[in-house]
């Protein structure tokens, strides 16, 4: 074991002795959130093999990671709201009696750092001092997650700094669970094989998190998922405010007036796209101040303030092309750390140090190394494509189901790198004050293929919240799942991320109007479905991307009271005439089509009749669940809000 170091704050040194203790380390080292510490970590995995170096002229700082093929996303079979008592975690979440729980896990720690150091990395979420902003230490023997939380969150020095003697933290403790005995190598990509053994733990009463078995993404850089949505969502419930699965942004119009806005689409679903995108509408700026996560609190003025409690981008790689996200790509330049992407080769198989990924938009290289570290060439027939062997053609490729770079492949680059980057906004400042900026309008949205619209406007805040608790999606490949493809009901993208039970979580939204000093002045709120396809050829019937510029404007349109809307029975519409549809150039499939923006501009009345029952039907499912693994406390069993009942029947009825 190691000696536990010295820490100022009585709190820090408890957590660290008690894990020490547990796990067994050989080492501890304090992370101090410095540059050259970085380095180091990055240039010893590089020896240790866990880490390749990449071209530092083609991608300076820039290192690429292969995960085990049983640690590719994240587990939501796993993931457990541990409070004391089952309804409380409500019917959305896995539960486990904290204690059991505690019990059950310490047994899998003991003795799981062996031949390993823990790193005990100090993270602020947020800007360090905003008052918005909150604080953890995270424990880990992995380095992967040091330097990955290093560019996901602000770390070190001014955090330890700022917690002072006694500053408040939430402690969160990761291990990947493979001790090394004496002498034994490491592995690449170091893990607990067995889904089984793996464990997302959130206590929300005590507000810690403990995490086991994984070293991927929110499984274990425990700022993001696992304390910025679920925990934080808990104590924000707690306090008045909201934690979010929202990007932000900053809208500037021609006449230079700005707006900011939130929006939260399930995972893989385009945020970071929405988040950097370039509109195609002349004279209008997109600056980004978050792709993922929002943490949104009301002021004195009744307005919503919002901050990205995150200091980095965590991106879907597969998709992100010169085409689709320009900003991305260039906020991965350099920096960044790649995980699961492909390594390019020359045509004698030696490895040319960059990357490359499906869909980046551009060639693929003539031969490469894929994510599971197998040689794979360009393909026969296609300069865009990679096929596990020489001569092989992409669709042979496809009927293999074969990718080079898996599709939960992710970039981790720092948020600076951003071309479009809101510093302001981003460093939680508006009008020069920390008070993060105002939110003009929040979006709900998902990849709906059929039935809801382009954009649809709330008649008021409630059915804005009744919006968001009927989103749903198609299943990505952001979460290990056999439901890929099908939709699922994911209110406000917050599923797999409900720090309680999700009828509360409804509640609480409600709740933000009720005790609102100024209900007007909270955002108005829209639901927007950019993924709709032709019924006969499966085409997409809007563009997306930059296009996306002329539905923002639609809405800032809106809140300036510039144009009425069409008053349906399921939301405000756009009039066709007032989407902008100037600068309407680009390839075949990205350009508007007029006859196609008509029909998603349309209420598509039995499909909304279907709509509206499988909404029903998912109210019922929380609902029965609430009962069912609860019969004693069947009378206080939180139920979805009437009001939201309400909104449901009102629709229902006025489809007719
Ligand atoms: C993410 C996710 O990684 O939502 O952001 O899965
Ligand atoms: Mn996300």
């Amino acid at each position: 074991m190691a000696k536990t170091p010295k820490f100022a704050n009585a709190k820090v040194f408890a957590w660290v002795d008690k894990w020490n203790k547990v796990c067994t380390p050989d080492k501890i080292v304090v992370v101090k959130g410095t540059k050259k510490e970085h380095t180091d970590i990055c240039e010893m995995m590089v020896k240790k093999g866990q880490f390749i170096k990449l071209d530092q002229k083609k991608r300076p700082g820039c290192y690429l990671a292969r995960s085990h093929e049983s640690d590719v996303a994240r587990v939501e079979g796993r993931t457990f709201i541990c409070s004391k008592k089952e309804i409380d975690a409500g019917p959305t979440n896995h539960w486990k009696d904290p204690e059991a729980m505690k019990k059950e896990m310490l047994k899998k720690y003991k003795g799981c750092m062996k031949g390993r150091t823990m790193y005990v990395i100090p993270f602020a979420m947020g800007p360090v001092g905003n008052p918005i902003t909150q604080y953890g230490i995270e424990l880990t023997d992995s380095p992967y997650v040091v330097v990955n939380m290093d560019i996901m969150t602000r770390t070190g020095d001014a955090v330890m700094k700022h917690l002072g003697k006694d500053g408040n933290f939430i402690p969160c403790i990761h291990s990947v669970g493979a001790p090394l005995k004496k002498g034994q190598k490491d592995v690449a990509w170091p893990c607990a094989k067995k889904i089984e053994d793996k464990y997302i733990t959130q206590f929300p009463e005590d507000g810690e998190i403990w995490s086991f078995g994984s070293g991927y993404g929110g499984n274990a850089l425990l700022g993001k998922k696992c304390f910025a949505l679920r925990i934080a969502s808990k104590l924000a419930k707690e306090q008045g405010w909201m934690a979010e699965h929202m990007l932000i942004l900053t809208l500037t119009s021609p006449s230079k007036k700005q707006y900011h806005v939130t929006a939260a689409f399930p995972s893989a679903c385009g945020k970071t796209n929405l988040a950097m995108m370039l509109p195609k509408l002349k004279g209008w700026k997109l600056q980004t101040i978050g792709d993922d996560i929002a943490w949104l609190k009301p002021g004195d003025d009744g307005r919503l303030y919002a901050i990205n409690p995150e200091n980095g981008f965590f991106g879907v790689a597969p998709g992100t092309s010169k085409f689709s996200n320009p900003n991305a790509l260039l906020s991965c330049k350099k920096d960044t750390i790649f995980t699961n992407v492909v390594l390019t080769c020359d045509k004698d198989g030696k490895p040319t140090g960059d990357i490359w990924w499906e869909d980046m938009g551009v060639d693929a290289p003539v031969r490469g190394i894929d994510w599971k570290g197998n040689p794979c060439w360009r393909a026969a027939d296609r300069k865009d494509k990679m096929v596990p062997a020489e001569g092989m053609t992409a669709k042979e490729a496809k009927e293999k189901g074969y990718v080079a770079a898996h599709k939960n492949s992710r970039f981790t680059a720092p948020a600076v790198n951003c071309p479009v980057l809101d510093k302001d906004g981003f460093n939680g400042v508006y009008n020069k004050k920390p008070t993060g900026v105002p939110i003009d309008a929040i979006l709900f949205g998902g990849r709906r293929p059929s039935t809801i619209p382009l954009v649809n406007e709330a008649k008021s805040w409630t059915h804005g919240v009744f919006m968001g608790s009927a989103a749903g999606s198609e299943v990505t490949a952001a979460v290990i799942s056999d439901q890929i493809g099908q939709v699922r009901r994911d209110p406000m993208a917050m599923l797999p991320f409900f720090g309680y039970n999700v009828a509360d979580y409804f509640q609480h939204w409600l709740e933000m109007e009720r005790t609102s000093p100024n209900p007007s002045n909270l955002p108005k709120i829209y639901f927007v479905n950019w993924f709709r396809k032709g019924k006969e050829d499966g085409r997409f019937m809007w563009p997306g991307f930059g296009d996306n510029s002329r539905v923002l404007k639609w809405i800032c349109d809106r809140i300036e009271g510039k144009v009425k809307a069409n008053e349906t029975a399921i939301g405000n519409l756009p009039f066709f005439k007032d989407i902008d549809l100037s600068d309407n150039v680009g390839e075949k499939g990205f350009t508007v089509v007029p006859e196609d923006l008509k029909e998603i501009l349309t209420v598509d009345v039995e499909g909304w009749k279907k709509e509206i029952a499988t909404v029903g039907q998912s109210y019922d499912e929380y609902d029965k669940k609430a009962s069912k693994d609860n019969p004693a406390v069947l009378e206080n069993a939180r139920r979805v809000p009437a009001a939201l009942r309400a909104k449901l029947a009102e629709i229902a009825a006025a489809l007719g």
